[in-house]
């Protein structure tokens, strides 16, 4: 095998005194290729997509370079053109992350052609794999004579001890440290097509699928079980709330053996996940934002931590505009048409970075969280990192001065004028503002102290410890002295939820229903799966947030207990099946096509991994006096055998109605449980039973429909002769326990009685005007309530012939 790492900077050049002796053979060959399947993983390689799926190699900030589709093709319509290569690295990349694997044969074939007049009369280019970091290893090599294609052909075989977490393709020319000194040798343009590098098939994913029960029945913290998600960010909006995290999910990757992950990597995640709820404790899963990278939102981007969110009507629309980290160096924001998207960037550059006035010295210019003022005024609080090494080792200590607030324009994704420090005592990061009774609330992180905070340090008296958020409390939102610090809001999490939950945290304040709510993170669901020993991934919590007579916040306590479930959850109507109380053994994926609950472009997922035995359920849950008749779900059978079973208040309880998922695999189909006795308010359910080992469905949404209300009444009809004529006589009773109104319809005439008494009826005998009648039918109309529900009951029944004659 001839593979060869080389660092960027050192141990490259020694990589490619090898490399130049395998030029010979204008290849690199494995010695003894394991026999692969006949599988490209390149997407797009003809370029007949264009650009699609292909990005400039961005491994580090000096290959910046254009990529552009051109009709001078080696096949097809279409090839590649580089242009303005800055690195030899400069070149066209593809991400085969996740596609190729440790100890496998490739063949990897492309064509590749350069033309500048200037340039060399040959050139040698490569294919290489950029495995992260500083890791690069040549794959293939040519030598091409200017204006005309070359062919790469060649196999390699990654190394059984490569790590192919990061395994990114591109092209590009022999490395030299300062290619600019001689730019006609070493940074030509060049033309790719036909990219190909065939082998065995991608392996399946492992599984990301959290198998314990990470919420417990009963509890309202963490909110969700079935994910990951940090820095929540809380939005009121139509009814809901809205909640904004880090996809602290992205990297998790736990080893199929020992269920454990590696610790988390904040470089992995560009990706914003979205859960919203109208009770509090029910939320639905509206899956991940795609907000950073190269197939991002905002592709000038790299990560997306820490959202802020706010919504605000600019040029008569309202919008929804999400802020984010991109990374410790800089902010940005993405706009929203809804809550739920679609999302778009208005900005081709980061927002707030190192240009942004007043923000020179702030070491981390990140976690934006927005504010609007009553009177429409928009603000941006932001930043946070070591303190100025200028200052003295007690003021970088309790005064860092690392955070900042800055006006944003009308657009909201401006700033205007200068970013102004916000003085929070001991600050760290995670800045927030909201406003009540005219008084403007400054929450914040505090740092652990250290060499970035002038070494070990004692906090001034009243100031917070480590790891805490405290808080400030001003009359101004951009008027931040140290003389506003208000005092500690939230301990450190740890202190309410033990051994594997410290670390920092990152709060925000919402408002819903008139109570106001604090949000903040905790690696409690990473404790129930991995004990004590977590690996840094966090889970989204709520608590209420009550205030002194004075203003001031009564410090939060942290509980699994959470906040109380604000409505009953309404069951009739079409909700989504990714909406849990609480959930076991189940995953969510989005798929194509709306919402039918949300609509519009609302993202829509499904829940998926349902085995024999793994079940999800909803609390508190109002079916009314009349209750539920039926349950319809939208499935896809994945297995024969499958059913989802209702079950009340216990996973272990009753059996009140079961789904057969006995509709054809594959297809997306409509199946329905009949219920008994399902009334009142209970926690709802559904239990998935089947054949053992295999995935049996995928659930999309749900829907109850009520149990038809009926007023009871016993009506009787008959007739009898009065004066040689025969009458219809129609008696109707009450039997509800309430007043009815009762209407009686006949071919004769009609009669209505208002609010006939329980146990009365309601008697009338029509006149036919004919000696004899033949048997027809009446109609009796009842109305009344039946628990607070207007209910209309409409019996028909036959009265029998009649006569007067003898
Ligand atoms: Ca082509
Ligand atoms: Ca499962
Ligand atoms: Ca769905």
């Amino acid at each position: 095998m001839e593979q060869r790492l080389r660092r960027a900077t050192r141990g490259r050049v020694a990589a490619l005194a090898t490399v130049g002796l395998m030029l010979a053979t204008g290849f690199v060959a494995g010695a003894s290729p394991v026999q692969a399947a006949d599988t490209n993983l390149v997407v797009n390689g003809g370029f007949e997509d264009g650009l699609a799926n292909w990005f400039i190699n961005n491994g580090n900030a000096a290959d910046g370079a254009q990529l552009s589709a051109t009709s001078d093709a080696f096949s097809g319509a279409n090839a590649a053109l580089v242009t303005s290569r800055t690195t030899t690295g400069s070149g066209p990349m593809q991400d085969l992350t996740g596609k190729v694997q440790a100890g496998q044969a490739y063949t990897l074939t492309a064509r590749i052609k350069y033309e500048n007049e200037s340039g060399p009369a040959t050139k040698q280019f490569f294919a290489t794999m950029h495995y992260g970091g500083g890791t690069y290893t040549n794959l293939v090599s040519v030598t091409a004579t200017k204006g005309q294609w070359a062919q790469f052909t060649g196999t390699f075989t990654i190394p059984t001890t490569q790590s192919v977490s990061t395994a990114r393709l591109f092209f590009e020319t022999p490395w030299t440290s300062t290619p600019s000194t001689d730019p006609d040798l070493h940074l030509m343009d060049f033309k790719l097509d036909d990219v190909s590098v065939i082998g065995a098939e991608p392996p399946a994913p492992a599984s990301k699928t959290i198998e314990v029960v990470g919420k417990l029945p009963g509890e309202h913290n963490p909110l969700i079980g079935h994910k990951f998600g940090a820095d929540g960010f809380g939005l009121v909006h139509d009814g809901r709330v809205y909640m904004y995290m880090t996809n602290d999910t992205q990297g998790y990757a736990p080893n199929p053996t020992t269920g454990v992950s590696p610790g988390i990597n904040y470089g992995d995640i560009n990706q914003i996940t979205v859960i919203s709820s109208e009770d509090l404790v029910n939320w639905t899963d509206h899956g991940e934002i795609q907000v950073a990278g190269p197939n991002g939102v905002a592709p000038f981007t790299t990560n997306s931590w820490a959202p802020g969110i706010t919504k605000k009507v600019v040029n008569g629309v309202e919008k929804f505009f999400l802020y984010y980290a991109n990374g410790g160096g800089s902010s940005n924001v993405i706009t929203g048409a809804s809550p739920l998207g679609p999302w778009t960037s208005e900005r081709t550059s980061t927002l707030i970075d190192g240009r942004t006035p007043g923000a020179e010295a702030v070491a981390w210019k990140f976690d934006p969280a927005p504010f609007v003022d009553d009177d429409g005024q928009p603000y941006l609080y932001f930043g946070g990192g070591p303190a100025a090494t200028s200052m003295p080792p007690a003021e970088r200590f309790n005064n860092p001065k690392n955070i900042r607030s800055i006006e944003l324009g009308d657009d909201m994704v401006s700033t205007e004028g200068t970013a102004a420090v916000v003085d929070a005592p001991v600050a760290f990061e995670a800045g927030h503002v909201f406003k009540r009774q005219g008084k403007y609330y400054f929450s914040y992180s505090s740092h652990f102290g250290g060499n970035d905070f002038g070494g070990s340090q004692q906090p001034l008296p009243g100031y917070p410890g480590g790891g805490q958020i405290g808080y400030m409390i001003s009359d101004g939102p951009m008027s931040w002295p140290k003389e506003t610090y208000a005092g500690v809001l939230f301990p450190n999490q740890s202190q309410f939820f033990g051994a594997g939950t410290g670390g920092n945290n990152h709060q925000s304040v919402f408002e819903f229903g008139g109570k106001y709510y604090f949000t903040y993170h905790a690696p409690t669901l990473n404790k129930r799966i991995n004990g004590n020993t977590t690996q840094g991934y966090r889970s989204p919590h709520i608590q209420e947030l009550t205030f002194n007579p004075d203003g001031t916040i009564q410090q939060v306590v942290g509980t699994y207990a959470g906040v109380d479930q604000v409505r009953d959850f309404d069951p009739y109507r079409v909700f989504e099946a990714e909406t849990f109380g609480w959930s076991k053994g189940v995953a969510t994926t989005k798929v194509d096509g709306n919402s039918a609950q949300f609509g519009g472009a609302a993202p829509n997922l499904v829940v998926r991994d349902i085995d024999n035995g793994d079940w999800t359920a909803l609390s508190s849950v109002n079916f009314g006096d009349s209750g539920a008749q039926r349950l319809t779900a939208r499935v896809r059978a994945l297995a024969a055998g499958g059913q989802v079973q209702v079950r009340l208040d216990d996973v272990n309880g009753p059996v009140v109605g079961t789904a057969a998922v006995d509709t054809p695999v594959g297809q997306w189909a409509e199946v329905t449980a009949e219920l008994a006795g399902v009334s009142g308010v209970h926690d709802v359910y559904f239990t998935y039973t089947g054949p053992a080992g295999v995935d049996l469905f995928e659930l999309d949404n749900w829907a109850f429909q009520a149990a038809t209300l009926d007023l009871p009444v016993t009506v009787t009809a008959s007739t009898r002769c009065v004066a040689g004529k025969t009458y219809v006589a129609v008696q109707a009773r009450n039997d509800h326990d309430a007043p009815v109104d009762i209407t009686v319809q006949t071919p004769y005439g009609e009669r209505s009685f208002a609010a006939v008494a329980p146990d009365a009826n309601a008697y009338q005998s029509f006149n036919t005007r004919a000696v004899s009648v033949s048997a027809g039918s009446v109609t009796v109309r009842v109305t009344g309530a039946i628990g607070g529900q207007d209910v209309t009951t409409v019996r028909t029944v036959q009265h029998p012939a009649g006569t007067c004659g003898g």
